[in-house]
């Protein structure tokens, strides 16, 4: 029920660097028509940097690993559900097409043998009432490397760090000690390990799988010129407001949140997320080249 495209299944046959991408963003998390832009040039940043792309979704109920231009263009064109591995099953089982969510995308790039992903910023703990994203037991479980831009930013971002510890899930700061604040380039939240190279990644991935821990790590990837963090908070506030009054819950929250923002900061949140997650996918290709060298996959 995983259709691996023939170019990703020849590029991990040959040992060569694939990246996974997600789907979500483009069919929920962006507007159009910038969803299949970025879509589109996500793909390009990975080939740009020595990688092969895998943009995962599910079309007519198939999980697709690496779906192709067309593929790409209905998906952004909707309509679309969100597949998250609660709902996956389901979905597949009427049919249907979908985007897929981080947990998602990590299911089906761990079944394909890919080790590294870019997302823009990891779901996690929504403030009150509760509601947690399968994001975190999804990174706690399949052993791939996800570089994000840390926790969205319309989350409890405190608890989700300390949910990615109890999970057992190492954060890696690029290049900072700090967390990635998604739409703001830090939070004030202190990271265990600090890494300065893609090889270091690499390392501290095969460190982890070598010790026999299951799961993968993330990196926490700050964005260049982030929103200023009084602007932010501001939006947020009418953002989350304005959802409460729509009275969402559920898997719609997290894309009702993003759509509010985007609303209420004309447009700067949207340029913000498509920069990061250009440059999210640019660390993730390097990260699996890095994860091709000798000495990342060498016996213990
Ligand atoms: N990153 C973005 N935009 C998004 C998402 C991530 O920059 O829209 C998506 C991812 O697919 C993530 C999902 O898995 O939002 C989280 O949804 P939930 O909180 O319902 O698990
Ligand atoms: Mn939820």
């Amino acid at each position: 029920m995983i259709q691996v495209a023939t170019v990703v299944a020849e590029a991990l046959e040959a040992g060569r660097a694939v990246v996974a991408l997600e789907s979500t963003v483009l069919t929920h998390g962006l507007p159009r028509p910038r969803n299949l832009e970025l879509g589109r040039a996500l793909e390009r940043v990975v080939r740009e940097h020595g990688a092969i792309p895998a943009t995962i979704g599910v079309l007519d109920g198939a999980l697709v690993v690496g779906i192709d231009a067309a593929q790409m263009e209905r998906l952004a064109a909707g309509p679309a559900a969100k597949a998250s591995p609660w709902n996956l099953a389901a979905l597949v089982a009427a049919g249907r097409d979908a985007g897929t969510t981080v947990a998602t995308t990590l299911h089906a790039a761990a079944a394909a043998g890919i080790r590294a992903f870019a997302t823009g910023g990891i779901g996690g703990v929504h403030p009150e009432p509760f509601d947690e994203s399968a994001d975190l037991a999804a990174l706690a479980r399949y052993p791939v490397v996800t570089v994000c831009a840390g926790a969205k930013s319309v989350l409890n971002v405190p608890a989700t760090i300390e949910r990615l510890e109890t999970a057992g899930v190492p954060v890696l700061g690029w290049r900072s000690d700090r967390l990635a604040g998604f739409h703001v380039p830090l939070t004030d939240l202190p990271l265990a390990a600090r890494v300065e190279s893609a090889a270091e990644v690499a390392r501290a991935f095969e460190a982890h799988r070598r010790l026999g821990l299951p799961g993968g790590v993330l990196v926490s990837h700050p964005v260049d010129d982030g929103l200023d963090p009084t602007d932010l908070a501001r939006w947020l506030e009418q953002a989350r407001a304005d959802v409460k009054a729509l009275g969402v819950r559920g898997k719609d929250l997290t894309p009702a949140l993003l759509a509010a923002l985007a609303e209420r900061s004309r447009g700067a949140t949207v340029d913000v997320n498509v920069r990061l997650l250009e440059a999210n996918a640019r660390l993730a290709a390097d990260v699996a080249v890095a994860l091709t060298a000798p000495h990342a996959e060498g016996t213990p």
